[in-house]
């Protein structure tokens, strides 16, 4: 199941978060596109690269079957996922964490005080680990969305959620309890093999994008 393209093949997100600031970053680094608008799959035009956009949750999954040799995804994807692919280099845009809140004012103070409870989120994989390791046990409730509203809905007692700002915890009357996992785009790279040609190009890459995060600093 490896690409069989001779393109060196990168997944980015299609549209949503990430999407903006990972193009900007492949065209600051000398990668030209055009056309990339209701496309899937998007040629470069001046290097032997192509671009697969798709759904950030299928990102990890690709990279480790070797579909694509490169994704770009957020961190906290990539380690929900379990995928066995290789992390390359965090990017420094897209940061936020993965927490656990709770409703303010309902006497919950630490996790343990959770032990029983009902966790909505969409991240059941890390959330359960992070329980577990703690031997406190938990059921969790998988929304794929609008988790913040779960304890309003008695659908769960508690959330573990992504945050940025924390304005959403704010408007719908949660407080942060504990970070389950710090969080920001990364690249990450297929343990597949990956022929010669490719391997240049990638080393060429993680250059140009070493040279940039020196500038920015
Ligand atoms: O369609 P697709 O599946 O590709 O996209 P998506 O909807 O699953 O993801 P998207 O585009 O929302 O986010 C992509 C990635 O951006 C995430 O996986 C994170 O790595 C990163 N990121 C950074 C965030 C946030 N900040 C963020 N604030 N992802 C989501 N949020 C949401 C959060 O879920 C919550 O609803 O924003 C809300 C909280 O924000 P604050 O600022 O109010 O705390
Ligand atoms: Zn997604």
């Amino acid at each position: 199941l490896v690409n069989n393209n001779s393109s060196l093949r990168i997944a980015i997100q299609k549209g949503g978060r990430l999407s903006e600031k990972t193009l900007n970053l492949l065209e600051n680094i000398g990668l030209e596109f055009d056309n990339y608008k209701n496309r899937i799959l998007v040629p470069c035009r001046n290097y032997d690269v192509e671009l697969l956009l798709i759904r950030d949750d299928d990102i990890p999954e690709y990279v480790q079957d070797g579909i694509c040799e490169l994704g770009f995804v957020g961190h906290n994807v990539t380690a929900e996922s379990k995928a066995d692919v290789t992390g390359l280099r965090a990017l420094g845009f897209g940061k936020c964490r993965l927490s656990v809140a709770v409703p303010k004012n309902n006497g919950i103070k630490t996790l343990k005080d959770l032990d029983g409870c009902r966790i909505a989120t969409s991240y059941p994989v890390l959330t359960r680990d992070h329980f577990e390791k703690q031997g406190i046990r938990i059921k969790t409730i998988e929304i794929s969305g609008a988790v913040e509203i779960a304890p309003t809905l008695n659908v769960a007692d508690a959330i573990a959620d992504i945050v940025s700002t924390g304005g959403t915890l704010k408007t719908n009357g949660l407080v942060e309890l504990e970070t389950i996992l710090n969080s920001q785009a990364e690249l990450i790279q297929t343990n597949q093999p990956i022929d010669a040609h490719k391997s240049e190009l990638i080393e060429k890459l993680l250059s140009r994008i070493g040279a940039r995060q020196q500038a920015e600093k």
